[in-house]
């Protein structure tokens, strides 16, 4: 069962207005085939597809370590790793109808519409067997954060924030070495200040939510992994 989002119901009626009658209808079909309450079966358990999924967001800077912290939390938890950025890229390389507009957008580090991000989300989650995941990049703004809820209909149980001083992050970016269109010291510029301007705010907005998990995220991968395991171990619904 997917956690309803206390305030989706007046938001999908207030978005209604500006909809015609069909997407607003299609939205809400997308909402409930995530949201419908789900009746047990009298014996026996429920198909682990049919369970809320237990969702991670995780969020930190360019370079704050998020890909690699993923990494790890797969070896060790079995979690389904869905790097929004990397979604991104695959349109990218797949030449998709959006391709060139993110890619134009990743070069100036600037948020991808949060229609765009959310519906590759939607659709791996969709078509995942899995029901653990970890958001990784994503929500970057208060406006994916919103678009997510509302398409989704669904909140993250945690937030994980990799907290990295700026000179650390664009040491390390400048040295991935991977080729990203995106690793340049002009774009890592603005992609810090585009994660100050709009990320910081949704990072807040979960640690007054009680969601927040702040990792200092200087020292080696396997000392950041020391202090992220005992998170992740202290949920009982990850060893199900
Ligand atoms: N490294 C990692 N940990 C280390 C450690 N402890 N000590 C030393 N080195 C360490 O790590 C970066 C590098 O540092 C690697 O070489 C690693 O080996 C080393 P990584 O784990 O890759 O860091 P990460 O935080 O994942 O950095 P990344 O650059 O991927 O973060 P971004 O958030 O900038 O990138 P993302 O791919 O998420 O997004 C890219 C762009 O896509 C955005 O700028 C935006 O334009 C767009 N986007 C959206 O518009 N919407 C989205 O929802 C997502 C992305
Ligand atoms: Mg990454």
């Amino acid at each position: 069962m997917w956690r309803r989002v206390a305030s989706l119901s007046p938001m999908v009626s207030s978005t209604s207005r500006y909809l015609s009658l069909h997407q607003a209808a299609s939205r809400l079909k997308t909402w409930e085939s995530f949201a419908t309450e789900i009746i047990y079966p009298e014996k026996g358990d429920l198909p682990a597809k049919r369970r809320a999924p237990f969702i991670t967001f995780v969020l930190g800077g360019p370079g704050s370590g998020k890909g690699t912290q993923c990494e790890k939390l797969v070896e060790t938890f079995g979690l389904k790793h869905l790097s929004a950025g990397d979604l991104l890229r695959r349109e990218i390389a797949l030449n998709s109808k959006d391709g060139a507009i993110i890619l134009d957008l990743i070069k100036e580090g600037k948020i991808v519409p949060s229609e765009v991000t959310v519906k590759l989300i939607q659709k791996e989650l969709e078509t995942s067997n899995a029901n653990k995941f970890l958001i990784d990049g994503f929500p970057r703004s208060e406006e994916n954060r919103i678009a997510f809820e509302r398409i989704i209909g669904a909140e993250p149980d945690i937030v994980l924030f990799f907290d990295c001083p700026e000179e650390e992050m664009v040491k390390r970016v400048l040295n991935r070495n991977q080729g990203r269109v995106d690793d340049n010291i002009d774009t890592i510029k603005k992609r810090l200040k585009v994660f100050e301007a709009l990320n910081l705010p949704v990072i807040n907005y979960y640690k007054k939510k009680g969601k927040l998990y702040t990792v200092n995220a200087v020292g080696t991968v396997d000392d950041i992994f020391e202090k992220v395991r005992p998170v992740f171990a202290s949920f009982e619904k990850l060893k199900e």
